[in-house]
C-alpha cells in the first residue's frame, strides 16, 4: 500500500492550529509555569531510562492536542504500520525502508517481495560476530603474521557519518584496536591517515553500498597501491574486506568475495549502521556492544509502534518541531548533547535529518506551499554555550533546541560531571525565563552602578527569555542507549516526513552532486573547458592555469 497523499494544510488540525497560533504567537512561558505549577506533569515522557522534558515549549494542552489530531489526520498509525511491515514507502526508488529490520528479533517475519528478510539479517549478524572475534583475538592476522593494530573505515556519507559517530560516542567502550575514518575525496585526508598506519598490522573496511562512489573508489584504490608497496597481490585479501550490495564491482576490485558483508537495498545509506556498514565500530568495541546498540533501537522501535501518541517520544519531538518550522516560521534547530563523546551526533543527525526531509515536492508531485525540513546544527555544551550560544539568548531568531544529558558519568568524575549538568539545567531554565529589566536593574544596584551607565547598559543586559527547549535526560551514555537515541531521531525524522507528504527516503539532490563532478573532472584531466556559464569557465581556466 503506498502512503497517502494529503497535502497537511488543507486538514481540519492544520487550519485549527494556525488560529490557534494567533493566541500562542506572544504566549509567555514564564507565565505559562507561573499559573501553573503541575505544568512538567502534563509535559514530559518517561521510557526505559530515557526522560523528555518537553514542558519548557511555547504550547499549551491544547497545543498538543491539536497538533495529536493532525498527526491522525495526516493517517500516521497506518503510515508506521506500513514503514514495519516492509510497505514500498520510499516510492521513488521503489523500495521498502526496513532499517529497522536490522534490529528486530531473531523471531520476527518482516516480508520484502515476499519473503522474511529476519534470516539473511541475523546470518550477517553472525558473520560480523565471527569475524570481529577473529580480529580482535588475534586469530587472524595481517600479511606477515602480526596482529591487526589499526582498522580504516574507507566510505562516505551513510557509508561514513554512522560508524564514525558511534565509534566517537562509544570510545569509553574501546579495545585495543585504533580506528580510523578516511572519506573525502581530498588526497590529504587519506594521506594523513596513511601517515599513522603500518600496512602490515592494518585492516582496511572498504564500505559502499553501491561500490560506484568516487570518493570511496578513489580512496580505496590509493590505499591499495600504498600497501602494495609492501605487500603482494595476494595479501590483498587478507588485509581488504567490503560491505556492499554490489558484489561483482567488489570482486573487480580484487576483494575476495568471501570477504565481502552484503547489505541490502531497503537499508538507506544514512540508516545503515545497523547492518555490516557497523562493522566497524563492531571491530571497535566488540560485537556485543554492537548488538547492544541495536537492542537499545529494537526497543525504541517497539517504544514507537506501541505508545499513544501523547506518550510517544519520537512523534511528540516530531510534533513539536512542526509547530515551531510550520507556525512559528523556525528555520533551523540545535542539538546540544552534554557530553563530549556525542560530538559527531549533530552532524550525523545533519545528514539523516536535512537529506531526509530536505524536500519541496510533495508526495502527490506538487510543489509543496509550506516548509519542510528544519536546518540542524550543534556542538557539545558546554563548549557551545562558549561560542554560538549568545545567539541562541540573544539574537533575533528563534531556534529551539534539544539538550540532552547524562545522569551517570562514564569516568565516575563527579566533580566534573556536577559541573558539566549544572551548566546543561541553568542553560534551559535562562533560556525560558530570560531576564527581565528589574533582575538587571538590582544587580546594578547591588553593584553600585552610577545611573547613567546603567541606563545605558540595561537594554543590552536584558534577555527575553521564551526559548523553547526539549530537555532529554538518560541515565547513561551506554552502546544500548545510544541506539535509543539513534532510533528516537530516526522516527521523528519519519513522522515529519509523513506530515509533510514527502517522500524522506531518497536524495536525488546528492545523485545530481555524483553526475556534475564526472563532467567537469573530463574537462579538467583533458584541459578543454566548454559549455558552461561565464563564471564557472573563468573559475576553471582560472584554476587549470594555475594548479
Ligand atoms: C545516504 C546517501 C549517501 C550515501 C553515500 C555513499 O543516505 O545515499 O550519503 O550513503 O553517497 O554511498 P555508497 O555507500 O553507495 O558508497
Amino acid at each position: 500500500m503506498a502512503l497517502n497523499t494529503l497535502n497537511p494544510t488543507e486538514t481540519v488540525a492544520w487550519k485549527k492550529l494556525q488560529a490557534h497560533y494567533q493566541d500562542m504567537q506572544n504566549a509567555s512561558m514564564p507565565e505559562m509555569f507561573q499559573t501553573d505549577t503541575s505544568r512538567i506533569d502534563k509535559f514530559n515522557i518517561k521510557w526505559n531510562d530515557f526522560l523528555i522534558d518537553y514542558s519548557k515549549n511555547i504550547i499549551n494542552p491544547e497545543t498538543m492536542s491539536l497538533l495529536l489530531d493532525l498527526a491522525n489526520e495526516m493517517g500516521l498509525k497506518a503510515a508506521i504500520a506500513e514503514y514495519f511491515d516492509g510497505g514500498i514507502i520510499n516510492q521513488t526508488e521503489n523500495r521498502a525502508v526496513l532499517h529497522t529490520a536490522l534490529r528486530a528479533k531473531e523471531s520476527s517475519v518482516v516480508n520484502v517481495n515476499g519473503q522474511n528478510v529476519i534470516p539473511e539479517v541475523y546470518e550477517v549478524k553472525n558473520n560480523i560476530r565471527k569475524f570481529t572475534e577473529e580480529i580482535t583475538s588475534g586469530k587472524r592476522t595481517g600479511f606477515t603474521g602480526k596482529y591487526f593494530t589499526d582498522i580504516v573505515n574507507i566510505g562516505i556519507g551513510g557509508s561514513d557519518l554512522g560508524p564514525a559517530m558511534a565509534v566517537e560516542a562509544l570510545q569509553y567502550y574501546k579495545n585495543h584496536l585504533n580506528v580510523h575514518f578516511v572519506s573525502n575525496v581530498d588526497g590529504d585526508h587519506v594521506n594523513e591517515i596513511i601517515k599513522k598506519i603500518n600496512p602490515e598490522t592494518t585492516l582496511f573496511v572498504v564500505v559502499s553500498k553501491t561500490f560506484t562512489t568516487q570518493e570511496t573508489l578513489t580512496n580505496s584504490e590509493t590505499i591499495k597501491e600504498w600497501f602494495l608497496k609492501s605487500a603482494t597481490q595476494e595479501d590483498v585479501a587478507k588485509h581488504f574486506v567490503a560491505v556492499s550490495t554490489n558484489i561483482q564491482k567488489v570482486t573487480e576490485f580484487g576483494i575476495n568475495p568471501e570477504n565481502v558483508f552484503p547489505m541490502w537495498d531497503w537499508v538507506g545509506g544514512r540508516f545503515s549502521l545497523w547492518s555490516a556498514v557497523g562493522l566497524t565500530i563492531s571491530l571497535a568495541v566488540g560485537f556485543d556492544n554492537f548488538e547492544e546498540l541495536l537492542e537499545g533501537a529494537s526497543e525504541m522501535d517497539t517504544h514507537f509502534k506501541t505508545a499513544d501518541f501523547d506518550k510517544n517520544m519520537p512523534v511528540v519531538l516530531a510534533l513539536l518541531s512542526i509547530w515551531y518550522n510550520n507556525f512559528f516560521g523556525a528555520e533551523s534547530e540545535a542539538l546540544i548533547p552534554y557530553t563530549q563523546y556525542l560530538q559527531k551526533l549533530a552532524p550525523y543527525l545533519q545528514q539523516g535529518i536535512m537529506e531526509s526531509n530536505g524536500k519541496s515536492v510533495g508526495r502527490d508531485g506538487k510543489i509543496v506551499n509550506y516548509q519542510t525540513g528544519t536546518i540542524i546544527w550543534g556542538e557539545p555544551g558546554t563548549n557551545s554555550q562558549h561560542a554560538f550560544f549568545q545567539l541562541i539568548h540573544q539574537g533575533t531568531k528563534l531556534i529551539p533546541s534539544d539538550f540532552i544529558g547524562y545522569i551517570k558519568p562514564l569516568h565516575g568524575n563527579l566533580d566534573h560531571h556536577n559541573k558539566l549538568m549544572s551548566n546543561f539545567f541553568a542553560q534551559t531554565e535562562a533560556l525560558l525565563h530570560g531576564k527581565t529589566k528589574d533582575q538587571v536593574q538590582s544587580e546594578f544596584d547591588k553593584q553600585g552602578l552610577d545611573a547613567e551607565k546603567a541606563k545605558f547598559l540595561l537594554p543590552f543586559k536584558v534577555f527575553n527569555g521564551n526559548k523553547p527547549t526539549n530537555t532529554i535526560l538518560i541515565d547513561k551514555l551506554s552502546a544500548k542507549s545510544l541506539g535509543s537515541l539513534i532510533a528516537l531521531y530516526e522516527h521523528k525524522i519519519f513522522v515529519q516526513g509523513i506530515i509533510w507528504n514527502i517522500f524522506s527516503y531518497d536524495q536525488w539532490g546528492v545523485e545530481l552532486g555524483k553526475q556534475l563532478a564526472n563532467t567537469i573532472l573530463e574537462e579538467i584531466n583533458t584541459k578543454k573547458v566548454d559549455n558552461h556559464d561565464c563564471s564557472t569557465e573563468f573559475l576553471l581556466n582560472y584554476f587549470l592555469k594555475n594548479n
